[in-house]
């Protein structure tokens, strides 16, 4: 019996979606296959601001179409040299790493080097002699923000009876990287010529919430009432540090003066609470500048070497009631 006229056409138009269906997917995968493939070392998930910085990769890559191979190390600079030899065996078109600590890279990254395999370092920095082993630095500078907070201190101080005295506990961030050394730099540097601040001692949370209670805690065992000022190298140890005064019957923001690095909604948040004093911030948007140079750098066009974020510090001085949300 033969079928309705219209039916066979529909057949017929059916049959030819499905098969241009098939032949764009074909073209969508051709496409990806000539899409840029960027492989990323993350360092870690230690803090709001880390996964900030890892969800504004992700989130770059999608929008410019790169194909993000991610690989997180968890803290271990192991983990990231074995992931950064997988990149380079895999022939990515460009790297791009956070270095845990500054050391210890040269090797990989002659590896890289020889492979034609472009680099781009992004957020910590690292120490070598041998300029070529990487294209671009992308992030912060460290030491001004350490300058930033000693600045406020110096502030702070202008604003009390001219025979106070304080006394500073540094909380610093994981031992060797270039956030912990550069802050560190920055803040004494700014206040050593104030013989009324005082270093009182320096220990290191690991950039961690949990390590900055246990830190406070002992700090305060030692120190009680001494302990008069927190510099926290970043907002996760603070807040873990704001538990420990709450422990020890101290209101944080008056009895002690907190500062911290990082600039979470969080922190914000307890600053206009008037729970923290001054918070520098170190933006992890760095997804969108990442892509861009890798572009470039696969384009073969010209980038500069060293890209510094602007930031800038939010304290108990300013207005902050228009602050636009963190978005980390
Ligand atoms: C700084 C970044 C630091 C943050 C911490 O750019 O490397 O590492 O300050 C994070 O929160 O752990």
């Amino acid at each position: 019996m033969r079928k309705p006229r219209f039916l066979v056409i529909l057949t017929v138009l059916t049959l030819l979606a499905i098969a241009l269906a098939g032949c764009s997917n074909q073209t969508q995968e051709e496409k990806k296959s000539d899409a840029l493939l960027l492989g990323f070392s993350q360092l870690g998930s230690e803090s709001g601001w880390r996964i900030g910085n890892t969800k504004s990769v992700q989130e770059a890559a999608e929008a410019a179409g790169v194909r993000l191979m991610l690989e997180n190390a968890n803290q271990s600079q192991e983990k990231q040299l074995t992931a950064l030899r997988s990149f380079i065996a895999y022939r990515v078109d460009v790297i791009a790493f956070s270095p845990i600590v500054q050391e210890g890279w040269d090797n990989v990254l002659r590896e890289a080097k020889e492979a034609g395999i472009p680099v781009i370092i992004e957020d910590r920095t690292i120490d070598t002699d041998d300029e070529t082993l990487y294209a671009v630095h992308v992030g912060s500078d460290f030491y001004s923000e350490g300058v930033m907070a000693g600045e406020y201190l110096l502030k702070k101080l202008s604003t009390l009876p001219p025979e106070t005295t304080l006394n500073v506990v540094e909380l610093t961030g994981t031992q060797g990287s270039s956030p912990m050394l550069l802050r560190s730099a920055g803040f004494r540097d700014t206040v050593a010529a104030e013989p009324r601040i005082r270093i009182l001692d320096s220990v290191s949370g690991d950039f961690m919430i949990s390590k900055g209670k246990e830190c406070v805690r002992a700090m305060l065992e030692k120190y009680g009432a001494e302990f008069q000022v927190l510099f926290s190298h970043n907002d996760a140890m603070m807040y873990g540090a704001l538990d420990a005064f709450g422990e020890y019957g101290l209101t944080s923001g008056k009895d002690v003066i907190v500062i911290s690095v990082d600039g979470e909604q969080r922190a914000i948040d307890l600053l206009k609470e008037g729970k923290v004093n001054c918070v520098v911030e170190c933006t992890p948007m760095l997804g969108e500048a990442i892509m861009q140079i890798a572009r470039d750098l696969k384009d073969g066009k010209p980038v500069e070497r060293e890209i510094y974020s602007s930031e800038r510090a939010f304290t108990e001085f300013d207005d902050l009631s228009r602050l636009a949300p963190r978005g980390y």
